[in-house]
């Protein structure tokens, strides 16, 4: 496909839709990262997208590295992933018992990630993690639970302190309605920071119950684990008995077919999954070691429920999605494009001085409008988001939607083509240009 048409972007359907939007839905968007608050002006509302392209109601073509926020490895409407959906829609869509998908997605989730011997399907990240942090508590006894500052696992309430995503974006470090005897559950670590968390452990010693993490952070941007940092985290949860729970909603199936946990050789406790293995469905999964699962309802007391859980149109489409990503050399090839585009941006920054830095693994990209590497939260929050904002807007003009906030990250898909990876690098030495101009 050719570049994006760079012609003046007219947005005048997506103002007036946006403007009804406004009135029947708070803030005119269903969740708050699409809002374009960090960048200012209104969010443009999309008509349709195929592959790694978006068109807003104005028809303005785009390439998109937000693909439903990592959801779509494919790229948009995979012709087989389509299929899958339009083949199961008219057999129903949803029937509250079990199926035979169900069955198949579950046993290729335990083929690619070993530790988790059984599943749980649940309808949103936010339930996974949820239930298996209800799990751990139950499993251990134990209240407490350590995440990392800058961290997102979805907006349940033991989440949502000095949390990622859309609560950094709009500044949000403690949400209003969390009870505080409930908050005061939650003990934050810096992210790379082992020793913190040994601190943590030696002052509440047998009340942590886990330890949740993404084992690659996305949601303060993208930082990777420093070499160490998980396995400490595995030696200190065993050693104190509290379990561990890697959050790969954005990591599973992304980074490898068997998740960061087969990348860097740690097994968890317990394992979150979404986005990739609904293949753009509501569809999400959380999953452990049989003892420590069948103590979940109907077998053990721990109750999690849904009435969408497992549904059969979620569950082809994940189907189809995993079955392609299985193929052989999938990540290969989506690692070498996404390379091709992080030396590219590298070498815009270079040519043009940026004060920047760009971040990449595997397919998950963040360029930092910070002159220093950013390994943690405390170091993400130093970010110039102003500029970030300029930069956003101005790749934006040139036909390039990236996640509108600098604590997102940009993903790229099989769906990507070399022309859009040239494109992109072009668009972005243009705009690390126009920022350092107007700046
Ligand atoms: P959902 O409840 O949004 O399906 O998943 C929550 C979640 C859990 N864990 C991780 C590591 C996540 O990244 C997420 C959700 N990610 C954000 C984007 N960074 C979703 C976008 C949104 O909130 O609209």
């Amino acid at each position: 496909m050719s570049a994006p048409k760079q012609v003046k972007k007219e947005y005048r359907h997506s103002h007036e839709i946006f403007r009804r939007a406004t009135e029947v839905l708070v803030g005119g968007v269903n969740s708050p990262v699409r809002a374009f608050r960090a960048v200012g002006g209104d969010p443009i509302v999309v008509d349709h997208a195929a592959g790694a392209r978006l068109w807003d109601a104005d028809g303005n073509e785009y390439i998109d590295y937000v693909c439903s926020w990592g959801a779509l490895i494919l790229g948009h409407a995979h012709p087989k992933v389509v299929e899958a959906i339009a083949g199961q829609a008219g057999r129903g869509t949803s029937y509250g018992m079990p199926t035979e998908l169900e069955v198949e997605l579950a046993a290729r989730i335990r083929a690619a990630l070993p530790s988790c011997e059984k599943v749980r399907f649940v309808s949103s990240g936010t339930e996974a993690t949820m239930s298996a942090v209800r799990l751990a508590r139950a499993a251990t006894g134990r209240d407490l639970i350590v995440k990392f500052e800058g961290c997102y696992h979805g907006h349940a309430d033991s989440f949502l302190s000095e949390a990622g995503s859309g609560l950094a974006t709009l500044g949000i470090a403690a949400c209003p309605g969390v009870p505080s005897a409930l908050a005061a559950l939650t003990l934050n670590a810096p992210y790379n920071d082992v020793a913190s968390v040994e601190k943590l452990f030696d002052q509440h010693r047998d009340k942590i119950a886990a330890v949740i993490v993404e084992p690659i952070a996305a949601n303060m941007g993208v930082v990777p684990p420093m070499p160490g940092f998980l396995r400490n985290l595995r030696e200190i949860t065993t050693r104190h008995g509290a379990l561990l729970i890697f959050d790969e909603v954005i990591t599973g199936f992304r980074v490898c077919y068997g998740g960061a946990q087969t990348t860097f050789g740690v097994t968890p406790d317990l394992t979150t999954l979404g986005k990739i293995i609904g293949g753009g469905l509501p569809a999400a999964a959380y999953g452990g070691g049989r003892d420590l699962m069948d103590r979940v309802a109907p077998l053990g007391p721990v109750y999690q429920a849904g009435t969408l859980s497992g549904n059969p149109l979620a569950m082809s489409a994940g189907i189809a999605t995993l079955d392609l990503l299985a193929a052989p050399g999938f990540y290969e090839s989506l690692g070498d494009r996404a390379k091709r585009l992080g030396d590219g941006i590298a070498s815009a920054l270079r040519e043009t001085g940026a004060s920047a830095t760009a971040a990449r693994v595997g397919s998950l990209l963040t360029l930092f409008f910070s002159r220093e590497p950013v390994h943690d939260y405390a170091r993400a929050k130093k970010c110039d988001t102003q500029r970030f904002a300029a930069f956003f807007r101005a790749m934006l003009d040139r036909g390039i939607f990236l996640a509108p906030s600098q604590f997102e990250a940009l993903f790229v898909s099989a769906a990507h083509s070399d022309a859009d990876i040239d494109h992109t690098i072009a668009a972005c030495r243009e705009s690390l240009a126009a920022v350092s101009a107007s700046s």
